[in-house]
This record gives C-alpha cells, sequence and structure tokens, in this order.
C-alpha cells in the first residue's frame, strides 16, 4: 500500500506568522500593505490604463470552478413579461423594472479566499481553533479583508510567456527561483511586499476541452518547499494572485498531499490568495510596452462569516 503522508508531517517545521500581528489578528501578510504601500504602487501608474481581472460569471463558454462546486445560477425575478400577469406588483406611475439574483458558491468566481478558509490539525489562521468555523467563519473570514482593501504594488510574471508557451499543462510546477527568473526575464526584481500576479494561461484549456478538462484534475502551479514558503516570508509577500482555480500545484508532487501552499502560505504566513483571474488582457499589455508592475487594487464583498468572496480586481498602469 502506498506511504500516506499528512500535511501536519510535510508542514512541521514551516515557518509560522500567528501571533506577529497580534492574538486578535484577521488580516494576516496583509498588515504588510500600509498607506507607504500604497503610494508605493501608485508610482507605477504611467498610462492610466485600467485593467479588469474578474472573469464573467455566468460565462456563455462556461466558468471554471474546482472540482465539486458548480458554477453561480442567476435567476429572473422581474423582467418585462412579470407585467403581462394580472397581479404585477403596481406601482404609482406605471413603474416596470427588472430584478434577478444569484445562487453561488462565493469561491465559485474570481475570489478572494478567507484566511479561514482551510486548515489542518484543528487549527486556522493565527492559530484560532478549526471549530469558530462551524456555521461560519467567527475568526479571518472574508469580512476583515473586505473591510480593509487590498492595495499596493503589483507585479506581473507571467510563466506561460516565460516558458515559451500558449499556456502551462496539467501538474506542471514552478518554484520561488523561476519566479526570480521570470521577473528578471521582464527587467524587474520582486521587491518586498509586492502583490504576486502569476500567468500560467492554464484556463483556456477549459474553454478548449469543456469537460475533458476534469479528467485527471491536476492543476499547474507552484509547488512547495521550505526554501520556497521562506521565500514569502522573507519577502513579506501579502497576496498571491493567479489565473488557476486554486493557485498551486493541486497535489504536491513527491507526497500527493492536495494544496499544500494553501495551508503554508494561507494557514501559517497569513499570505491572501486570489484565484480565477483572467490575467490575458493585462499580459498582452505587459508584454507590448514592458512594463511588468502597477497599482493593484482589490476589495472583495463584505460577506458576514463567510469563506470567500467574489472580487474584480484591478490593475492601473
Ligand atoms: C479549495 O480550497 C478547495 O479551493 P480554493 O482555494 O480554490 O477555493
Amino acid at each position: 500500500m502506498a506511504e500516506q503522508h499528512s500535511m501536519e508531517d510535510l508542514l512541521r517545521d514551516a515557518p509560522s506568522n500567528w501571533g506577529k500581528w497580534g492574538d486578535e489578528d484577521e488580516l494576516g501578510s496583509l498588515n504588510y500593505l500600509t498607506p507607504a504601500e500604497v503610494l508605493r504602487g501608485v508610482q507605477h501608474i504611467r498610462s492610466g490604463n485600467v485593467f479588469t481581472l474578474q472573469r464573467l460569471i455566468g460565462d456563455p463558454k462556461g466558468d471554471p470552478v474546482w472540482p465539486g462546486r458548480s458554477p453561480a445560477q442567476r435567476t429572473m425575478i422581474f423582467d418585462e413579461s412579470t407585467w403581462d400577469s394580472d397581479d404585477a406588483p403596481a406601482f404609482p406611475g406605471g413603474l416596470h423594472y427588472a430584478d434577478d439574483k444569484i445562487e453561488a458558491f462565493l469561491q465559485g468566481s474570481t475570489q478572494y479566499d478567507a484566511l479561514g478558509h482551510v486548515w489542518y490539525a484543528g487549527k486556522i489562521w493565527n492559530g484560532y481553533d478549526a471549530r469558530t468555523t462551524i456555521g461560519g467563519l467567527d475568526k479571518a473570514s472574508v469580512a476583515p479583508i473586505a473591510e480593509r482593501g487590498v492595495v499596493g504594488r503589483g507585479v506581473l510574471l507571467d510563466l506561460a510567456r516565460f516558458r515559451g508557451r500558449e499556456n502551462l499543462d496539467k501538474g506542471e510546477t514552478f518554484d520561488h527561483n523561476d519566479l526570480e527568473a521570470c521577473a528578471k526575464s521582464q527587467g524587474i526584481e520582486i521587491e518586498k511586499h509586492d502583490v504576486l500576479l502569476i500567468r500560467t494561461n492554464f484556463l483556456k484549456l477549459f474553454f478548449d476541452q469543456g469537460e475533458q478538462f476534469y479528467e485527471g484534475f491536476n492543476e499547474p502551479g507552484l509547488t512547495y518547499s521550505p526554501e520556497l514558503v521562506r521565500w514569502f516570508q522573507d519577502r513579506e509577500i501579502p497576496n498571491l494572485v493567479t489565473d488557476t482555480i486554486a493557485n498551486e500545484v493541486t497535489y504536491e508532487p513527491e507526497t500527493g498531499i492536495a494544496l499544500p501552499l494553501h495551508c503554508a502560505l494561507m494557514r501559517n504566513l497569513g499570505v491572501a490568495l486570489t484565484e480565477i483571474c483572467d490575467l490575458e488582457k493585462l499580459a498582452a499589455s505587459c508584454a507590448e510596452d514592458g512594463q511588468y508592475t502597477f497599482l493593484y487594487a482589490a476589495a472583495p464583498l463584505k460577506v458576514h462569516r463567510a469563506t470567500g468572496s467574489p472580487v474584480n480586481p484591478l490593475a492601473i498602469k
């Protein structure tokens, strides 16, 4: 029988930021994004061109989601046909209007994960008891991130382009050394407190392949090593943003453990994770003008006790 590995064993000596911002902290590494970091980011606005990074919810071509989740369902409640009926609401003056609602996984589109979204060994970010998640996150929900907002210098690391490819493939990995090399090839350096945006263009395969995309599901992405986690901790990276569904290679190749960086970076260091972004227009622009740095700004929705929230981040060049 194959040896089973546990997250606890893998991350036994992994670095932690628990307690660094006090016992009551729910923001983690986003604390690095001070007003000075906002002003540092603003210095990278040159043309005023704005890029929105959210994927369309309800895309006629389909919405990529983590296996087991389903895309948002939008239902029309009121439209002009409502007033074909005799019992339609009547408003003085004859007002008609359109109304709709969505039923959605809060993690089912471009999204911020709450710091309490994943855990192991019974503890979430900052050491809070995992039982505080029951019925809703009493600690480290998405609401504190939404309240604060995320603004700083963003850096696009175009890994697909760096590897000379249209998109990275299933299970393909890279690490912090690759990020540094990619940055160098783009003529920039990754600086302390940068928001890292990593492009793989992997979700192109979702649109090209349809259902086959989910066979042997294993996204490409960063892969765990103690050195990589220390690199994130030393550079005080506040936020990791990617164009994949879950921000890292789905199964760590050596142990087969699922999503260890969610635990090592988010649960242990408090790095905010932003997933399912569309980086294509931004990447095309960066390739054209050679400017891979910009102001990054995002605020997820303020949803009480939520594990995550949709977001439409902005890159302003
Ligand atoms: C899981 O944690 C399973 O997924 P995500 O972080 O992509 O929402």
